[in-house]
């Protein structure tokens, strides 16, 4: 190992541009060329960091080259393909992804070395694309390396964020929020295309010509360029893209007269204000300002989009005029949850203003292209948009939405007047006086061809209740389409070591992608030699995460003592307060224990982490209990052997690479029927981490795959919740004693001044969201308390928990997001595989 200085640069190695070179003598000298040419650094340095982007550019090269081969094909046969508009896209570091997907792991390695580097320590220079928030946005990225490594023709567009959400640094006081660094330098992995820019209007008016037709004019209008990225499957020359929207205003819009005159603000306004579009994912939407520009990002996405695909969909069969009823044939376009939803009312306005369609045709059009998928039934998270502020945005859009609406009060009138008296839940605008809005979730019911759910559990919930009056109109259009997650990332890339055993065993990697094989290792489950191979992996991993803890906090951690993870959005449905209350339960019996009796118990080391959203109050209060709980645990030294709780900072995508294949037992806790599904109880399962949840999202599924006696169950089901919810109100909860005393014990100041009664009053009283206990931790708490001294239990049981590991994994084949993404093919999209020769 080399600490990668400029002193260890053999300069023997040629500086040769072989983008495709195999040899990792000819990769070393493709990597001396972009150190060399790509005037981003000294030449004369050869540190970690510009390792990092010449071996990245020269990847690059490589996908670059299959990236074209790849457009070139698919425009070519002109198959039907898919665009899958999402505001976020989580895709994490590239490098190792892309040098895993190419296969040419094994070469760089060796060319690095030449160079005096390890590919591992390179490839931890890179910063995260952090471009989303949480489950869905990793959803979406996930996705699309399915789609890739399937030969789909499906392409992700997102927009370029600046910032995307922050980074999060942990004080005293708790959670802070910085702005997120992936761009400061450049990002070696996205390509402008100058060639690629579409208009975008806000405001304006609406002008009838005398044709009779409607034109939007006037307002402002900028540009968006846009940004590829290359998304490469799996030992697959089809290579898709991503495509990323910038923001901008032209240098018309610069006015010189005003720069010269000395009013620099006015004259770069329109400047200014392109670049708020693409500066952070969700900006503050408290105030009206913030609302407006939550509601511009998402028609810039939704406007930009549609223009290249409509572009596209002509571009393919250049010189003829393509006939628009086979636009459905060749286009699928799906919604990643509410936020595109403009994507409907914007593909109607470019078809008749623009193309000349009617109505009737437009309509037919854009019903059978759009598909949407619903990931969550928190109301919050049902989007209403104000419609005062949409028709001054949007005002030619928000005449489609109103004929959408009338259409469809006219269709349930005159055919179904049973539902007349719900027309008012039904429609798409709510006309309450006080604050009329426009109903994202309906228009996207209404208009779409398929709706889907993103796990039966949570499908079944919309069918009954969400969307219960639309399915007795429309009863095929709703689906389920269980969640997946990539193989590649979430198991062969992140767990090399255990990945290496599983193909052994197998004896094929062809699980890498039919990951179903998983269920292969059942019979060996039993396996000394397996188990003592498994649990060697298991061990690197754990003390592989416990360097890292000590890197990012400063703590030190036992990798010989149970580790428990919850990593996911702070969130109150989330529970993250019912870990923590069990944690300081544990922690109190263990202080009233004899030195023998805590010798007698199963150590562990509990690990938090997520982001709270900036405004969510009650979050951040969770996040700085966890801190405080830890701070006054870890520094016990009577318990301290026996229980750790760590806060992991800045929780993302490259940190859950290090968390989950160490980890030994993870917490998926959320109040039954909130979580829609999960994705990273998928991952944990994976990688034979053990699961303590609730019959909730996915997690039915995963313990029904893993078998119930390696899932740890506990809590209330998604049938039950309604009438507890009702019986606290009619003061009927009992609380058990055992929550009372965690409760008090954080009451009494044990960890710390700060005055936890706002949020821990959120657990008391009767009624009400967030207040009485809305997310029932009192309820759960008893049989979340029982099920983690079973889990205890378990755990001395070497042999028995071995077995359920390799258990876990052996039954995770369904969770692959490659049967996630053929589904969605065959039954929503109607898409082919159309591989590159
Ligand atoms: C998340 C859901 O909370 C999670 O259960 C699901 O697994 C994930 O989507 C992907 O479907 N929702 C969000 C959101 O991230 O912002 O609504």
């Amino acid at each position: 190992k080399t600490n990668g200085s400029s002193k260890n640069t053999p300069d023997k190695i040629p500086v040769t541009a072989h983008p495709l070179a195999e040899d990792p003598s000819d990769i070393a000298s493709n990597i001396k060329y972009h150190a060399q040419y790509s005037p981003h650094f000294s030449p004369i340095k050869f540190e970690p960091e510009q390792a990092y982007y010449a071996a990245a550019e020269s990847v690059r090269d490589r996908l670059i080259q299959q990236w074209n081969e790849t457009y070139l094909h698919y425009h070519k046969v002109d198959p039907k393909q898919t665009y899958y508009l999402s505001m976020e896209f989580l895709q994490g570091r590239a490098l190792t992804n892309a040098i895993g997907n190419l296969d040419i792991q094994d070469a760089y390695s060796s060319a690095l070395n030449k160079l005096g580097h390890e590919l591992e320590e390179i490839t931890e220079q890179e910063k995260d694309m952090a471009l989303g928030n949480g489950g869905l946005g990793r959803l979406a990225s996930c996705f699309l390396d399915s789609m890739a490594t399937l030969n789909l023709p499906a392409w992700g567009y997102g927009l370029r964020y600046r910032y995307g959400l922050f980074k999060q640094r942990i004080s005293k006081a708790g959670q802070e929020e910085m702005a997120e660094d992936w761009l400061e330098k450049f990002s070696p992995w996205e390509v402008v295309r100058h060639d690629v820019v579409f208009p975008v209007r806000f405001f304006g008016h609406v002008e009838v010509l005398p044709t009779g037709s409607r034109k939007w004019v006037d307002g402002e209008v900028l540009q968006a360029l846009a940004y590829d990225i290359p998304i490469p499957g799996y030992k697959t020359k089809n290579t898709n893209s991503l495509r990323l929207w910038e923001a901008k205003a032209s240098s018309q819009d610069f006015n010189l007269f005003q720069f010269n005159d000395g009013q620099y603000q006015a004259a770069a306004e329109l400047h200014a204000r392109a670049q708020q579009i693409c500066a952070v994912l969700y900006p503050g939407d408290a105030t009206e300002e913030g609302k407006l520009l939550r509601l511009k990002q998402q028609f810039f996405l939704c406007s930009a989009s549609l223009q290249d695909i409509i572009s596209r969909f002509k571009e393919r069969k250049e010189g003829t005029k393509r006939d628009w009823s086979e636009f459905p044939t060749k286009v699928a376009v799906q919604l990643n949850d509410t936020h595109p939803t403009l994507a409907i009312p914007e593909l109607m306005r470019l078809l008749m203003d623009e193309e000349g369609l009617g109505w009737d045709e437009a309509w037919d059009v854009t019903s059978r292209t759009i598909a949407y998928t619903n990931h969550t039934v928190l109301p919050e998270a049902l989007e209403k948009w104000s419609q005062v502020v949409m028709a001054k945005l949007l005002p030619r859009h928000m005449e489609i939405i109103e004929e959408i609406d009338k259409r469809f009060i006219e269709m349930i009138k005159s055919t179904r007047p049973d539902l007349e008296s719900k027309i008012s839940d039904m429609r798409i605008l709510d006309h309450n006086p006080n604050k009329p809005v426009v109903r994202m979730a309906n228009l996207c019911v209404v208009s779409g061809h398929t709706v889907n759910g993103v796990a039966q559990l949570h499908s079944d919930i919309l069918k009954a209740e969400l969307f219960a009056d639309y399915v007795s109109i429309w009863p095929n259009k709703f689906q389920n389409k269980t969640n997946g997650i990539t193989p590649r990332r979430w198991l062969r890339f992140c767990s090399p070591e255990l990945s290496q055993i599983i193909t052994k065993w197998l004896k094929t990697d062809k699980w890498v992608t039919n990951l179903d094989l998983l269920v292969g290792l059942r019979e060996f489950a039993d396996n000394p030699e397996l188990h003592a191979e498994w649990d060697s992996a298991k061990m690197a991993n754990k003390q592989r995460l416990a360097q890292y803890i000590l890197k990012v906090t400063g703590k030190t951690i036992d990798p010989n003592t149970l580790f428990d993870i919850q990593v996911k959005r702070i969130h109150e449905y989330k529970r993250q307060l019912l870990n923590i209350l069990g944690a300081v339960y544990r922690y109190k019996k263990l202080k009233e224990m004899s030195p023998e009796e805590r010798k007698a118990t199963t150590p562990r080391t509990i690990m938090i982490g997520g982001k709270a959203f900036a405004t969510y109050t009650n979050a951040k209060r969770i996040v700085k209990l966890v801190n405080d709980v830890g701070a006054v645990v870890n520094t016990d030294p009577e318990v301290n052997d026996y229980l750790k709780v760590v806060f992991v900072p800045n929780y993302n995508v490259s940190v859950a690479e290090v968390l989950i294949p160490g980890s030994e037992l993870s917490q998926h806790i959320s109040t039954a029927g909130m979580e829609a599904s999960g994705t990273s109880n998928m991952k944990f399962a994976l990688n034979g981490c053990l699961i303590i949840g609730t019959l909730d999202g996915a997690n039915v599924e995963i313990r029904e795959e893993v078998g119930e006696e390696n899932f740890f169950l506990f809590g209330a089901t998604a049938d039950e919740v309604p009438k507890l919810r009702k019986d606290r109100e009619n003061g009927l909860f009992k609380p058990d004693p055992r929550y009372e005393e965690a409760k008090e014990f954080i009451r009494s100041k044990a960890f710390g001044s700060y005055d936890y009664n706002p949020l821990l009053d959120s657990l008391e009283g009767n009624s009400g969201y967030g207040r009485g206990d809305y997310f029932l931790v009192g309820h759960d708490f008893p049989t979340y308390i029982d099920i983690q001294q079973k889990v205890d239990e378990a755990y001395k049981d070497r042999k028995r928990w071995i077995k359920m590991s390799i258990l876990s994994t052996a039954g995770s084949g369904k969770f692959s997001s490659d049967r996630t993404i053929s589904q969605y093919a065959k039954e929503i999209w109607k898409i082919e595989e159309c591989r590159v020769p």
